[in-house]
């Protein structure tokens, strides 16, 4: 299919950590796309000016504005297809701006919200963490209420970023932080994977009004797992320092924003091993059942690219 035939793909969020692997996952994949993007101002970072440059150099078409300018993003609705919001904390609850678009526009065949993380309808964390998933939540009602077609993707825990965050291989340490017993498993999905999933997952008529989870077999690990698997690698053995979880409980209670939330967030995914827990409901889709064709990187796969050429770390957001 030709790129004037492919879905049209409106991504808000498109510079932040997700945003650009699908950014070019949605080039890559042949769809005309735009960006709605805060205005570049003499404050911009040189990496965000760069990043619009290095877009607009590949086709991205980039509008700037804000999310309350209603017009502006009715009149760039009405120019495309799909929308995916990939807006991070505080932005979240700003969506309802773009809900409210939608609506006006009346022409969008699938909208995204941003989620990518926990399957939040599923699941509860510590307070912290819960009050930023009770944003989410909020969100996913008011899309459900809206009538817009919608997927929820539940992508579980971001490859790069959580192999950089528990293995920290920029540094060079002898020991390695483990979250509880380190017995706990996870599902872990590469950003790359991430993306190139989503933007089928955006066009694929089997998941409107769905959530698919992004959960590999061959991706759930614990963190004594992944800590083998890089010691074999690396043939370095790491000191293993545990964080009992009554430790971590008390970072929740006394830690500042955000690091709380980071331990609510950590408690919940290692200590507790509520994202590998749950089984998937027959109503359930899993992206690489959905997508048997399409290649995933294993956790195996990115620890050897880890080892030549480590992404550099990044702070996701919630
Ligand atoms: O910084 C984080 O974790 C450090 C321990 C945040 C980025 C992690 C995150 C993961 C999620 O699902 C696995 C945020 C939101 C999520 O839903």
């Amino acid at each position: 299919m030709d790129r004037e035939a492919k879905n049209k793909i409106l991504i808000f969020g498109g510079t932040g950590y997700l945003g650009t692997y699908m950014v070019k996952a949605s080039i890559k994949l042949g769809h005309p796309t735009f960006v709605f993007a805060r205005p570049i101002t003499p404050q911009s970072t040189l990496n965000k000016i760069n990043l619009h440059e290095e877009f607009e150099s590949v086709g991205v078409t980039i509008i700037q504005g804000e999310l309350k300018e209603h017009e502006k993003i009715v009149a760039i609705l009405r120019q495309v297809d799909i929308v995916i919001s990939l807006l991070p904390f505080p932005q979240v609850p700003d969506q309802i701006h773009i809900i409210e678009a939608i609506k006006v526009a009346g022409n969008i065949k699938r909208f995204l919200p941003s989620e990518f993380g926990v399957e939040e309808d599923r699941l509860s964390f510590l307070p912290p963490f819960e009050a930023c998933l009770d944003e989410k939540r909020k969100v996913r009602r008011a899309v459900e209420a809206s009538g817009i077609p919608y997927t929820y993707v539940s992508a579980n825990c971001f490859g790069a970023y959580f192999l950089n965050y528990l293995l920290r291989p920029h540094e060079q340490q002898e020991d390695v932080i483990i979250y509880g017993s380190g017995e706990a498993k996870a599902p872990f999905t590469y950003e790359e994977d991430i993306a190139n999933y989503t933007i089928r997952v955006a066009n694929d008529p089997r998941t409107c009004n769905k959530i698919v989870i992004y959960k590999m077999q061959k991706n759930i690990l614990s963190q004594i797992e992944l800590i083998s698997l890089w010691e074999k690698k690396t043939g370095k053995y790491f000191k293993k320092v545990h964080v009992p979880e009554e430790e971590l409980v008390k970072l929740t209670e006394t830690l500042p924003f955000p690091d709380n939330v980071r331990a609510s967030v950590l408690h919940g995914l290692f200590v507790k091993g509520d994202l590998a827990n749950y089984e998937l409901g027959e109503n359930d889709l899993e992206a690489s059942s959905l997508y048997p064709d399409s290649k995933y990187t294993t956790i195996d796969q990115l620890l050897d690219v880890f080892l030549v050429d480590p992404p550099k770390p990044a702070l996701a957001t919630f």
